[in-house]
């Protein structure tokens, strides 16, 4: 009996021994940039002047997101829910900052994800910007090195960020460390101010525009103009003196050509430069003999506009900036594939869980997309929701389902009420009437009769996801479901309570 149990206990080792788990669990590496839309790149827009090598190859050696979103967000600094939803995997009006924490579980913070890794035997590294975060989460990483490097140097800029992580590497090859690593490698560009290095700058015929009198000069290497740029947005974007849109500096309220040209070269400029740090720390690795054995994941935390649709910011719903960049290589990812995915940012969380043989802790919403990278399936949903209210209220809403797309606007006071609905195979850009486009489908289909039936199907849809996801609030033509908004602004709130 004796021998027998013996026995087994050591066929059971043998099988812990044996699997995959626990023989080398994977790496992983999350690269989060801060503020780009996924058409700046040429693996989503293959016109788009930008040259990111490093982004290519990732992209060529694993598999591109079409379908990546970030649910949005209840406040003008958008990064904040965004980061919230990467680090706990909780929908958006789920969040412990969101209003008031009344949809989020006590003990969240037990169930982010340096505290999940950190339980489950990993060792975590993190360096980001500083600030617009989720501070209770950043700070559970073992090693942290927090700064904003928005500078056109490496000590100011983002080798800085990299060269955090090139440390770190360094310490646990002389340590000979064999944990598995959670490195959590967040750059503040190409988010304003946007300073290129000089030999970047010239690349793209960019200058550090500072004067606010001036415009900068025009120069042809200049990337140009977004191909659904508009000099004005057709209407109030419901977001009165908004930083983004009216405070940038070298862009400011301007929307002219040259303005705009320039911005963009800065925001490419940026980006470069990331792209060869990415290149760095990916050669470190692979010196060391961990690059095969690593998930590298590269995203924003959203969108940017810089000119289209004649808005500058993140705060809008278009598919410039309600989507994400989102690439994945690792081992067993199949190269040079594309997937819809139709994911969230909370889906990473689950996913890097799941990738690594971790429970997913259950006060996570978002959807492991291991079966998308598993090549099983093409997409986690069908239907995909996204909310900006940091203005006025209620705000804008949309909804995807298919090639369709509706998109609401409930803002300044009842006085700009519109709606959009595209169909996103015919207007991938999301052309409007000022557009002025021929294909009759190029445009806002919303009051055109023959799509009436979809706009319906689609607001309908609106709404039952409003109602899933707890929105506390409604649009001017949906039932009110006796909801009593959320109180306004906090901030303002708080000031009174102090003077
Ligand atoms: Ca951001
Ligand atoms: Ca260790």
């Amino acid at each position: 009996m004796k021998t027998a149990l013996t026995c087994v206990t050591l066929l059971f080792a043998s099988l812990l021994w044996l699997s995959p788990a626990s023989a080398a669990r994977p790496n992983i590496l999350f690269i989060i940039v801060d503020d780009q839309s996924p058409f700046d790149l040429q693996v989503y827009d293959p016109q788009s002047k930008l040259e990111t090598p490093t982004i290519d190859r990732l992209a060529a050696e694993g598999m591109v997101f079409d379908g990546a979103y970030h649910m949005g967000a209840f406040r003008g600094a958008v990064c904040t829910p965004s980061r919230h939803m990467v680090m706990c995997g909780r929908t958006v009006w789920h969040l412990p900052n969101a209003l008031g924490g009344q949809h989020c579980p006590n003990d969240i913070e037990q169930h982010v994800m340096a505290a999940v890794f950190n339980r489950a035997g990993y060792d975590t590294m993190r360096t980001c910007k500083k600030g617009n975060s989720y501070p209770a989460a950043n700070r559970q990483f073992q090693v942290v090195h927090e700064a904003t490097k928005r500078g056109g140097t490496a000590e100011t800029g983002s080798a800085w960020h990299a060269d955090q992580v090139l440390t770190y590497l360094q310490a646990r090859k002389d340590t000979e460390d064999q944990d598995p690593f959670l490195i959590y490698l967040g750059f503040s560009h190409p988010h304003d101010t946007r300073d290129g290095t000089p030999e970047l700058l010239a690349k793209y015929g960019a200058t550090n525009h500072r004067d606010r009198n001036s415009l900068p000069p025009a120069n042809p290497q200049q990337p140009p103009l977004p191909i659904n740029y508009l000099p004005k947005h057709p209407f109030h974007h419901g977001h009165p003196k908004l930083r983004d849109e009216v405070a940038v500096s070298g862009v400011w309220e301007r929307r002219d050509e040259r303005t705009i040209r320039n911005e963009v070269g800065r925001e490419f400029a940026c980006s470069e430069n990331i792209d060869q740090q990415i290149q760095r720390v990916l050669s470190q690795l692979k010196a060391m003999d961990e690059l095969d054995n690593t998930y590298i994941i590269y995203t924003s935390d959203h969108g940017m506009a810089i000119g289209r649709h004649g808005l500058q910011g993140k705060q809008n719903l278009y598919q410039h900036t309600w989507r994400v960049p989102f690439i994945v290589k690792g081992p067993g990812i199949p190269a040079g594939k594309r997937a819809e995915g139709n994911i969230y940012l909370l889906d990473v969380l689950p996913t890097l869980c799941d990738l690594a043989g971790i429970d997913i802790p259950k006060s996570v919403e978002g959807i492991s997309m291991k079966p998308v990278l598993e090549g099983k399936t093409d997409t986690v949903r069908d239907v995909l929701f996204g909310v900006y209210c940091g203005g006025t209220k209620p705000g804008m809403r949309c909804v995807k389902q298919g090639d369709w797309k509706l998109i609401k606007y409930d803002t300044m006071d009842g006085t700009v009420r519109k709606t959009q609905l595209f169909n996103l195979a015919e207007n991938p850009h999301e052309f409007l009437a000022e557009h002025h486009k021929q294909n009759g489908l190029q445009t806002n289909l919303a009051d055109d009769p023959k799509h009436a039936e979809k706009r319906t199907e689609m607001e309908a849809l609106l709404l039952s996801e409003m109602r899933r996801l707890n929105d506390p609030y409604r649009l001017w033509d949906q039932p009110d479901d006796n909801l009593t908004p959320p109180p306004e602004n906090s901030k303002k709130q708080n000031r009174k309570k102090k003077s």
